[in-house]
């Protein structure tokens, strides 16, 4: 297949990958990952798997279904930042809300698929028959199990990928090839009796060290379309997009803020955004405000959901009049909907007046139910609590 031996070819891809500043490359086999199954086949069963998997679970352990006779697969890791530089103040009135680090910058699916692509013309310039199939995150494989086997770290209890030199705050990518690749030794460390991220997570979504129901994870759920169940509403904060909590107190990742990859460095008031201009934001404005952002995959619904709810969290008074422009006159129920939520929740005696006009007007059965939801925290708090 090729004249170079297996041993020259991946020192020679690893000094590539460091010319084009790749953080970290290690080489796994293309065997199957079988202790994967077990574990993908129990988080199906038990309604955990959040649905944005690919379903087949064959598919998922077994590279030679994605590229048939796989030998090897060249796995790589891209740091990403942690620490906003002068990040906007969230005040009265003028509240923000953030999207999650692996939002931050460019879109990391686009950066890590043209290094790999580098990656791969040169492997082919070696090995002029190669075959590669390039993945990043939405690829079959499981991008952390094929990491973890590679030798680019270790998997912890929150369930990401950690490594010595980034902690977790790296994007994973492969490629596999029927190119035979000398594997590397994977990384046998462990938290030890650490489980802060399980105590932090507001959910109770890591339901055993290593295990997540993402159905309840927050990650997930910023990025439904749905209107948000309510033991959740309490409970997202500001988060626009994503969750970094059981990232941010875990011990591997104190002191690690690397934002060397220039197309990962945040645009401050971009990730930590005003939460009013959300409400209004154009569909034009929004793809050109956020379009090339990971967090824009689903368009600009679930984040606008996710604003009304921010402003509910802050209980922002000064936001009461766009939420009523909302219910009265945004055409999707869920927004209407959860405007009305987040006008029970703020409170007021303008925010009352408001619901109890849409009681008359609305049609939508799932928007009235919000209505009723919103009057019910006035009858909870009493007139006298609620402000305005
Ligand atoms: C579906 C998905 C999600 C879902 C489910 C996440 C999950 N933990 O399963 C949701 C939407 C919740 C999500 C959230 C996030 N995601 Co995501 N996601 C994926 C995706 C597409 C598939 C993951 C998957 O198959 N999950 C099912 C589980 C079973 O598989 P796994 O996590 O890969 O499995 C490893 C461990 O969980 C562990 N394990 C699994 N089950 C069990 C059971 C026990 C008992 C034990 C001990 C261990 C264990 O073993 C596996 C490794 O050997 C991958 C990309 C890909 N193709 O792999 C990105 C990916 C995992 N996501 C990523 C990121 C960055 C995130 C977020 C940090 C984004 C954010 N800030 O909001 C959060 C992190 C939340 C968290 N604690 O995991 C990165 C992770 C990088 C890293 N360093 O780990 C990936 C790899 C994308 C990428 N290419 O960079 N994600
Ligand atoms: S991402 Fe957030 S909600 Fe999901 S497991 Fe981590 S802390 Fe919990
Ligand atoms: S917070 Fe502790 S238990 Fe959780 S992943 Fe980090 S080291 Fe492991």
């Amino acid at each position: 297949m090729s004249r170079v031996k297996p041993e020259e070819l991946k020192q020679r891809l690893k000094q590539k990958a460091k010319e084009i500043g790749i953080d970290k490359i290690g080489i796994a086999s293309a065997d199957p990952f079988a202790g994967l199954k077990e574990r993908l086949k129990e988080s199906q069963a038990k309604g955990y798997a959040s649905g944005f998997e690919k379903p087949d679970v064959d598919e998922r352990v077994d590279p030679c279904l994605s590229l048939s006779r796989a030998k090897s697969i060249i796995a790589i890791a891209l740091a990403y930042p942690s620490r906003l530089k002068n990040p906007p103040c969230s005040e009265e009135g003028a509240y923000r809300g953030i999207f999650c680090r692996a939002s931050w910058g460019e879109d990391y699916h686009h950066v890590l698929k043209e290094r790999l692509s580098i990656l791969e013309t040169a492997l082919k310039e070696w090995v002029p028959d190669a075959r590669t199939m390039i993945m990043v995150d939405t690829g079959a494989l499981s991008d952390r199990a094929v990491a973890e086997r590679a030798g680019i770290g270790w998997v912890g209890k929150n369930t990401a990928l950690i490594t010595d030199e980034f902690g977790s705050w790296v994007y994973l990518g492969e490629m596999i090839t029927d190119v035979y690749l000398p594997p590397d030794e994977s990384e046998k460390k462990g938290c030890g009796d650490c489980t802060r991220c399980l105590e932090a997570c507001p959910t109770g979504a890591l339901v055993q060290p290593g295990q997540l129901n993402a159905q309840s994870c927050l990650a997930f759920l910023t990025q439904t379309k749905n209107f948000l169940p309510d033991p959740y509403r309490n409970k997202i904060g500001n988060r626009l997009y994503g969750c970094d909590t059981c990232q941010i107190v875990c011990p591997k990742n104190r002191k690690v803020d690397f934002d060397h990859q220039q197309e990962f460095r945040p645009e401050p008031d971009k990730v930590k955004p005003l939460l009013k201009p959300l409400l209004s934001i154009s569909n034009r404005e929004f793809q050109e405000k956020y379009g090339k952002m990971a967090g824009s995959w689903r368009g600009k619904k679930p984040i606008q959901r996710n604003a009304i709810l921010a402003l509910a969290h802050f209980r922002d008074q000064s936001s009461v009049p766009d939420l009523t422009l909302l219910l009265f006159g945004d055409p999707r129920p869920v927004i209407r909907g959860t405007a009305a939520w987040a006008l029970g929740k703020i409170g007021g005696n303008e925010a009352k007046e408001a619901l109890l006009k849409a009681r008359d007007r609305e049609s939508d059965s799932d928007v009235l139910g919000e209505i009723e939801k919103g009057l019910k925290f006035f009858m909870n708090n009493g007139e006298a609590k609620s402000r305005g």
